[in-house]
């Protein structure tokens, strides 16, 4: 498939190590949902072309500004043989001491289809490697700078001094950072290097679990990070003027725009559906919403908000989160069909915050509406 001239340079690209779309996952490739894949399907739909900017146009602000931005196509679809991240969360290990080394560095990733930017990463991934345990588990970090600019790391699961563990290591030096998991929940990391934001706006981010010590099985988890993207120039690194203005061009679950579009998530009809949510900004709210479900429960930086046991009927419509919060909710599908999935901030799920949960066998043909 024909993409974008700027691969000429696409010799160090983020591969993503979760890129093997799990059993649950998957299953239905772009080609089936031509037609439905555009994230413009849903809620923005314009019947083709609405909203997209080429470059050199003139019709999006940011060509107008420089003409030199990537710019998103709502309409692109990804090229063949790519693959989501798996949104699937493994369960904690069984071993309570976790050595952990990370890696910062800087390489050339996709973050929507045919958008190639420069992004600041951990482990050559964005987001970076999710670790998740049980209360009083050991984290023995080291990070190791593998790349050509100062980094940092800053785990908001640990009580550490933020001078000490999370000072900026230069490219080739180490630094050590342990904690522990005194506190259930899960918590963004980031580089912690100045101007934080724009090492988080282009990429630097992750998140790390701590299992609720009552936390009870399900037949799916997922994680959900959503971010937001500044496009810079094709492959560079993102526009920190646009990250102080808060003028985003993406806004992204596990840092692909619309990835659970061109690739629904399976699942079976009538089986529990836990969706770990954390929104790592670095400046934008989230709303997490599933069309067609109410949440039974819900927990939230710590603590239930509302569970089936104790609850009176009570159902949650949407998991609220500002930057650096996080949480989950469960619920499960009793009817076949696309449940899309998205941030009900209304701006955002046309640049990207949208997915959709394919439950039981559903059938879709090319150009179908998803519902919306
Ligand atoms: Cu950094």
């Amino acid at each position: 498939m024909a993409r974008q001239g700027s691969d000429k340079e696409r010799d160090q690209e983020v591969v993503s190590r979760r890129a093997v779309v799990g059993a649950t996952v998957g299953g239905v490739g772009a080609a089936t949902l031509v037609g439905v894949a555009a994230a413009a399907a849903w809620p923005e739909s314009k019947g083709g072309g609405g909203g997209s900017a080429a470059p050199g146009t003139g019709s999006g602000a940011a060509a107008e500004d420089t003409g030199n931005y990537a710019v998103f196509d709502p309409n692109a679809k990804p090229a063949d043989g790519w693959k989501a991240h798996d949104p699937v969360l493994p369960p904690a290990p069984a071993e309570t001491v976790h050595n952990i080394t990370m890696v910062a560095r800087e390489d050339v990733g996709e973050v929507a289809p045919g958008v190639k930017q420069n992004l600041w990463n951990f482990d050559g991934v964005v987001p970076g490697p999710i670790y998740r345990g049980k209360m009083g588990d050991k984290f023995n970090v080291t990070l190791k700078n593998e790349g050509t600019l100062g980094h940092s790391v800053d785990f908001h699961s640990s009580r550490v001094a933020p001078n000490v563990r999370m000072a900026t290591i230069q490219p080739g030096e180490t630094i050590e950072y342990p904690w522990e998991g005194t506190n259930h929940g899960i918590y963004m990391y980031h580089c912690g290097t100045p101007p934080v934001l724009h090492h988080i706006g282009t990429g630097m981010y992750g998140c790390t679990i701590i299992d609720p010590p009552d936390l009870k099985p399900v037949d799916y988890e997922f994680v959900f990070i959503q971010s937001e993207f500044y496009l810079g120039p094709d492959g560079k690194e993102g526009d920190y003027d646009k990250m102080t203005q808060e003028k985003w061009d993406l806004v992204v679950f596990n840092g692909y725009a619309s990835q659970y579009v061109f690739q629904p998530i399976k699942v079976d009809l009538n089986k529990r559906i836990r969706a770990w949510v954390i929104d790592v900004g670095p400046s934008e709210n989230c709303s997490f919403h599933v069309i067609g479900t109410i949440f039974d429960t819900v927990y939230k930086e710590g603590e239930y908000l509302l569970r089936p046991e104790t609850s009176n009927g009570g159902g949650s419509q949407a998991l609220d989160l500002q930057p650096a919060q996080g949480g989950f909710v469960e619920f499960y599908f009793n009817e076949a069909g696309n449940y899309p999935f998205a941030t009900h901030k209304f701006a955002n799920p046309g640049k990207g915050a949208l997915g959709i949960f394919q439950a039981g066998e559903v059938e879709t043909k090319p150009g179908e509406d998803m519902g919306h």
